[in-house]
């Protein structure tokens, strides 16, 4: 089965794990890390799952050699981990903690010993605390600091590391931290949301100027975008569908893209203003990105519902496999998905940066059978393949995630990991996902070694 799969996949073809700095890395008070809005928000009562937090996590800024060590044994070529601001500048700006740098550059420097090529994260979802006091992201000087945070990685990796990530899904930074207050700041501010969503692309923007300036590498930027299905042929579905898309999608895509905002946001949200959207802002925003990054999980299939934003709510029917997150399982869904994007925006090369699923594993006897998240990794593999064979010009996949990790709101209620984690002793035990990821690696480069 595998080995019919991999053929597809070109040499230069990069498969990865993926992870992000607050949900592993705990060590949140050491080395002069400052507070970022998710310490404040997981330390408030009744915003995460058993009040969890990010404090220990997986240990990760102590333990990264073993899990260094851990990647290597499956084989895995490329990491995907983003990098915490508040390490780097304790209040968001000014003067540079030099132990927030040295953590990055001994992460990177063992991950290139391990021959493992490190994909950078600049911003997933970890503010430093000083900055929300400023206004966070509602506030256009946030762009610019983020900027100046990017440069000064850029400065201190940039001659090992070329692979960069401006941010990581900007909509779940807009819609479930200002919006649904479901994430930190946790706001509701239906009046300032696009003008957080334009912040946070103008400073992806900015930094891919800088970025090119200097010749920092590869950079592009990740969207969690969804396939959006309608429920039925009914006009109003059909609305439902083609509003959601733009709400869901084409918001973050066109600005990216096209240098445009799509005209029926002004049917979704609240209007910006052009004090907000200043000239040339759409131009900082769309230049030319080295790839975009996809992350997708499940698609969406949706009905009128004259009582949401985008007339639109999300159907799922009781007999439908779901993860344990509850989110509908469509390998097809990636494939229509993948062949959309690049119907509609082009030849962007695409990587996707996340896929994965959450199941509710059991350690036993020092192994865990996650049978349903191999079924899910397969096909969703497949449906990578599909992709390729139509000609879509797909050029990674990185699996969340490499460990089991807080899980934002939901805290360590949700195990997305290949590698699982015993959170009292730090153990770590590779499921069986994680070997079949390996046995997947191990006869695609046998594949291409014979294939040379
Ligand atoms: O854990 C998150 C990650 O931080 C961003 N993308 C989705 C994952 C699963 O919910």
């Amino acid at each position: 089965m595998i080995r019919s799969l991999i053929k597809q996949f070109n040499a230069n073809f990069r498969w990865g794990v993926a992870t992000a700095a607050y949900q592993i890395e705990g060590a949140v008070n050491e080395d002069g890390r400052g507070p970022s809005i998710w310490d404040t928000f997981s330390h408030s009562p009744g915003r995460t799952f058993n009040r969890d937090n990010g404090d220990v996590s997986c240990d990760h800024y102590h333990q990264f050699r073993q899990d260094i060590q851990l990647m290597a044994q499956l084989g895995i070529p490329g990491y995907r981990f983003s990098v915490s601001w508040p390490r780097i500048f304790p209040t968001g700006k000014g003067k540079v903690n030099s132990r927030g740098i040295d953590f990055y550059d001994r992460l990177v420097d063992t991950l290139l010993q391990a021959n493992i090529h490190p994909l950078i994260t600049l911003y997933h979802w970890d503010l430093p605390e000083s900055l929300q006091e400023k206004g966070g992201w509602m506030n256009r000087d946030t762009a610019y600091y983020v900027r100046d945070y990017a440069q000064t990685l850029g400065e201190h990796l940039a001659d090992r590391a070329r692979n960069w990530i401006t941010h990581n899904e900007p909509w779940v930074v807009s819609v479930a931290g200002h919006l649904q207050r479901c994430h930190a700041p946790g706001l509701k501010r239906l009046d300032k949301v696009r003008v957080v969503a334009h912040h946070l692309l103008l400073s992806h923007g900015l930094t891919v100027e800088a970025f090119r300036a200097s010749g920092y590498g590869q950079i592009g930027i990740t969207l969690n975008l969804h396939p959006v299905y309608s429920a039925s042929d009914q006009e109003q579905d059909l609305e439902a569908q083609r509003l959601h898309d733009v709400f869901q999608n084409r918001w973050f895509l066109d600005p990216v893209i096209r240098g445009t905002y799509p005209v029926a946001l002004d049917q979704i949200l609240p209007p910006i203003s052009d004090t907000e959207v200043k000239d040339g802002d759409l131009a900082i925003i769309s230049q030319p990105l080295d790839f975009l990054g996809v992350n997708y999980y499940a698609p969406h299939k949706v009905f009128y519902d004259p009582a949401q934003l985008d007339k639109a709510s999300l159907l799922i029917r009781e007999d439908e496999p779901v993860t344990a997150m509850g989110w509908p399982i469509n390998a097809h869904a990636l494939t229509d998905l993948l062949v959309g994007i690049h119907q509609d925006y082009g030849p962007i090369p695409l990587l996707i940066t996340e896929n994965g699923a959450a199941y509710d594993d059991v350690l036993e006897a020092g192994q865990v059978h996650d049978t349903l998240r191999q079924q899910y990794l397969l096909s969703h593999w497949q449906a990578v393949r599909d992709a390729l064979a139509l000609g879509i010009p797909v050029e990674g996949y990185y699996l969340w995630s490499l460990l089991d990790n807080f899980e934002w709101a939901l805290g360590y209620s949700k195990r997305f990991g290949i590698i699982y984690v015993d959170y009292l002793t730090q153990r770590r035990t590779i499921k069986d996902s994680g070997l079949l990821y390996r046995n997947l690696i191990q006869e695609f480069r046998e594949y291409h070694q014979k294939s040379f």
